[in-house]
Parts: C-alpha cells; structure tokens; sequence
C-alpha cells in the first residue's frame, strides 16, 4: 500500500506531466467514479485526463515506476463494472475524454482515423458531413467513445449487416503496460505481417493495452434508410419476419430489434410523450431499417413486398412505415429508450445474451417458464438485437418490492438459472458488453481450461505486472 508522501509524490509527477488542471483529486468526481447503472462507486488515487497520446505513455510510465495500477476510462456507459476504479483508492483513473480529435478521413481508402476519446455520436456526424456513414450505432452513442467502443468490441443495432466494433477497424495505435506506444494505424485491408495484434487489443477491456486511436471503415451514405415497426404475434413470428427481411433485403437489412410488450411498456410508463405503435397488441414488436443505395421508391416498394408476404404468411399483425426521418427517428427512439426506461424503473438484473437466432424462442419459452415458478412475480424486460441472435433478457424486481435488495439478494440464483439455460443452449453470457469485474468469477465456468490458460497467459505477457485494470475480464493472480 502506497505511503501518503508517495502519493503526493506520483500526483505532482502527473502534474507536471498533463498539467495541473487535468489532474482531479477532489470534488464531486461521481462521473468517473460511478458506473453508469449506479451499482458501485469506487475511488480513484487521482483522475488524470492526458491530452495527446505522448502524454498517456508518460502517465503509464509513471504510474508503472510507482508500482500504481490504471483504469482506462472513455464515457463511462460499459454496463459490466470494468471502466471505475476500485475502492481502495490506490488506482489512477486515466480518462482518454481530451483526447478525442478526428485525425484524417480517407475517402478513397473508405477510411477515418480518430482518436480514442471521440464520442461516437461526433464520428457519425463527422463521416456523414463528408458523405458517409460509420456503421456503428448504440443508444450510448451520445457519450461512448471509440476507444470504449473497441476496448468492448461494443455491437449495437447494425451489427446484422455491418458487424460488430471487431469488424470495422482496420488499424490501431495502443500506449502498452510498459509506456511504450505501439502505432499499428495502418489503413491495409490486407496484411498478414505476424500475429494480428489488433485484435488482441479490441475486447480487452483495458486490460491488455490503453488504446489511443484507431483507424476505422466507412461506408457511402446509402441513397435511403427506410425504418418500418411491426407488431408479431410471437418470437416465432419474429424470426420468421427476419428470414423474410434477409431473403427480400439482402445487404439493405441493416437493423433488426425485436421489443417485448413489457419492454415497451416502461417507455411508455416513464416517457409518455413518445408515441409507441400498436399499444398492447401484441407480445412483441420489431423495428427493423431497409438501407438502399438505388432510391428512396425502390427501397419502399422492397419493404412494401416484404411486408405483404409476412401479412400473407401472418407473422406479422401490422405494421407502420416511416414516411419521413423524423418519423424513422423516433421509432428508433423507441427502442433505444428501454434501457433507459429501464433505469427509470430501478435497478434490475441483465442478461446480455446470444444464442443461435434459430433457438432463440425455445430458450426464451423455457427461461420464462423457470423464472415464473421459481422467482414468482418477476418481470421480464426482453428486448435486443435478434439480427445477431443478441438478448437483454433483463428481470425486474417484482411490482413493488425493493430493486436494490432484490438486485443484492437474487442476482446470483437468476443469472445461474439463466446461465445455466444459456450454457445447454451453446450460447454465451456475454454477447457485446464484455465481462468487466461483474462477470469476472462467471468467465471460468463458461470458458474451457485451454482458453482460460491462453487467455492468463497473453495478459501475463503483455501486462506481467498486472498494471492495466487488474481485476477485469480475469481475476488477480
Ligand atoms: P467505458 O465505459 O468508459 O469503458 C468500457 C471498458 O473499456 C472498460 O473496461 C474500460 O477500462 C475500457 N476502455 C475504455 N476506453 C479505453 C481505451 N481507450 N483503451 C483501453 N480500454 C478502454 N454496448 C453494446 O455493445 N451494444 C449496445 O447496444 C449498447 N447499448 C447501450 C445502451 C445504453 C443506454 C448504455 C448506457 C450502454 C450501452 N452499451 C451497449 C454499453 C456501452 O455503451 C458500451 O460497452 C461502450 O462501448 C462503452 O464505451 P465507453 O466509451 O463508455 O467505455
Ligand atoms: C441495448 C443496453 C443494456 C441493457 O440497449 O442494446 O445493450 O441491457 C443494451 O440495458
Ligand atoms: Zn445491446
């Protein structure tokens, strides 16, 4: 345990470093040190905000010559405990939010380089000022950032057609465990030169590497982006419609949610003012985009045949298509209002899962029925992105009772019941928000001994002295 002279010691280093104002040691610092759901506090040793990626290899090597370990922090919306110090107040938390500009955007190469700390709603505007889209896109998207982005190799609602962070980037720049700086950020689509280190990088959680900037893939703006929201009578339904929508859009499907009744209810609970279609009418919706690169006409004449041969096929009730942007926004509001709703409503238990979209309805069918008889008057907020075969199967205390003795005390017997359905179902705990410390004491039982082996040994490679985020993904050794 550090001495209080040493910690003065390493704050004036950092000091010196990043400059006197970017280095926060009192005051309200709920912001880093809170995570986004409000489950845990923890208390940094100092929150320091580097400005350039030079400034973040100097407060590495500092705090590796103090023997101080670091929590790489973008905006703070992981939904997995992994992005707030602990709480001995022995950690650095480095905040990559100054370093955030947008360093070039290749058109012909169909490429952007950025760096970490942009948000990741400034990229798409950026991209789409100069006429193209950055295919990523989640409801955090107003204050997560790149580097948060691809240190949890975060999905969203357009993974169906453009894959997940992984999928988009072509390049990075990563300050290592050591100080060094490591600039990987090529634009090559192509280049089998030794191991891929990027991808050792993107998913680590701020455990392998602190990541600084990235270059990523663009795509032309599609000519339209139609949005059109269904009421199903099941999830059967649901992934009938989604084999529709893939045999009559091809590439042009470009988002694919589904939304349970209860889900949508607590949208319309805490934010009446939005207008949620077909009220109750059914058990599930979908809301799914038709990107077209031809027209606006020829990609409504598409939606308008896929939607009359699920009429015929009746795996859908009805449906409305937006007929404008504003109309496609606020649909899409819709959906990206649940978790909000949600944390509206309390504390509740989540369950970021995947399973094969084929499955999905049995696996739903038998975690409901298992829920109902042994955790009777729960409530279940189902919603996701059923294109990946991704749920947010998230419980909800019971009507009434208390969210926080209920995410305290039932927790652990709801996440081994759903885990366990899970695990018979070959699917995964963790589909796209990463393990984080939440889910850290799960991993080993969902993961074989030759993984978790190859897993220690990469990190005790790169970060042998368990500098960068101990205690996330894997347990301290
Ligand atoms: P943070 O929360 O700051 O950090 C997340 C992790 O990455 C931590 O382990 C942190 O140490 C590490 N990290 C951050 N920056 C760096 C860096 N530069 N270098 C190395 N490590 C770093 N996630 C999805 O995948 N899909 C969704 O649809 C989705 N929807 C969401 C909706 C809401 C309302 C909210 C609140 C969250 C949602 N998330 C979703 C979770 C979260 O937004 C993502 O995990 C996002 O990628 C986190 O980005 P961030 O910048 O906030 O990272
Ligand atoms: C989403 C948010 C997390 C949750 O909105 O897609 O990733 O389960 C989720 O609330
Ligand atoms: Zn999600």
């Amino acid at each position: 345990m550090m001495q209080s002279a040493q910690t003065d010691a390493l704050r004036s280093t950092l000091r010196a470093l990043v400059g006197e104002a970017h280095v926060l040691t009192s005051g309200d610092l709920t912001a880093y040190e809170q995570d986004w759901r409000k489950r845990e506090r923890g208390r940094a040793l100092a929150v320091v905000r580097p400005g350039s990626t030079d400034e973040v290899a100097a407060v590495v090597r500092a705090c590796a010559q103090a023997g101080v370990s670091l929590v790489p922090q973008g905006g703070n919306t992981g939904m997995v405990v992994g992005s707030i110090p602990d709480a001995t107040g022995t950690q650095v938390l480095l905040s990559l939010q100054r370093l955030n500009r947008i360093r070039a955007i290749d058109p012909a190469n169909l490429t952007v380089t950025v760096e970490a700390g942009c948000i990741l709603q400034t990229l798409q505007e950026a991209c789409e000022k100069e006429g193209f889209l950055f295919p990523l896109s989640l409801a955090a998207e107003g204050s997560c950032t790149l580097g948060g982005n691809l240190a949890t190799n975060a999905g969203g609602t357009q993974v169906v057609r453009y894959g997940n962070t992984r999928e988009l980037c072509l390049g990075l720049e990563v300050v290592t465990a050591q100080g060094e700086v490591w600039n990987g950020l090529t634009g090559l689509r192509k280049d089998n030169t030794g191991y891929d280190l990027r991808h050792l990088y993107i998913g680590s959680e701020g455990t392998l590497g602190v990541i600084t900037a990235a270059t990523l893939r663009m795509v032309p703006l599609p000519a339209a982006q139609l949005t059109a929201f269904a009421a199903v009578p099941s999830l059967e339904a649901a992934v009938q419609l989604l084999g529709l929508a893939h045999r009559h859009l091809h590439a042009g499907l470009t988002g694919f949610e589904v939304m349970g009744d209860f889900a949508l209810g607590l949208v319309r609970k805490h934010f009446a003012q939005q207008n949620v279609p077909f009220g109750g009418l059914s058990p599930y919706c979908v809301v799914l985009e038709n990107s077209d690169h031809e027209s606006e006409s020829h990609a409504r004449a598409q939606f308008e045949r896929l939607l009359e041969a699920a009429l015929e096929q009746g795996c859908v009730l009805d449906a409305v298509v937006a007929q404008t942007q504003a109309q496609a926004r606020a649909l899409w509001h819709i959906r990206e209002s649940i978790p909000l709703a949600q944390a509206q409503e309390g504390l509740n238990i989540k369950h970021d899962i995947s399973i094969a979209v084929s499955r999905i309805p049995a696996f739903v069918a038998e975690v409901d029925a298992l829920l109902a008889q042994h955790f009777p008057g729960v409530r279940l907020v189902n919603y996701g992105h059923l294109g990946d075969g991704n749920l947010h199967y998230n419980v909800q205390a019971p009507e009434g009772a208390d969210a926080e003795a209920f995410l305290r005390d039932q927790e652990g017997p709801i996440n081994a019941l759903v885990y366990a359905v899970v695990d018979r179902f070959h699917g995964s705990i963790s589909a796209e928000h990463g393990i984080g410390s939440l889910k850290r004491d799960k991993l080993a039982h969902h993961k074989s001994p030759v993984a978790m082996g190859a897993m220690r040994a990469i990190k005790r490679a790169l970060d042998p002295h368990n500098l960068l985020n101990p205690g996330r993904v894997l347990a301290k050794e």
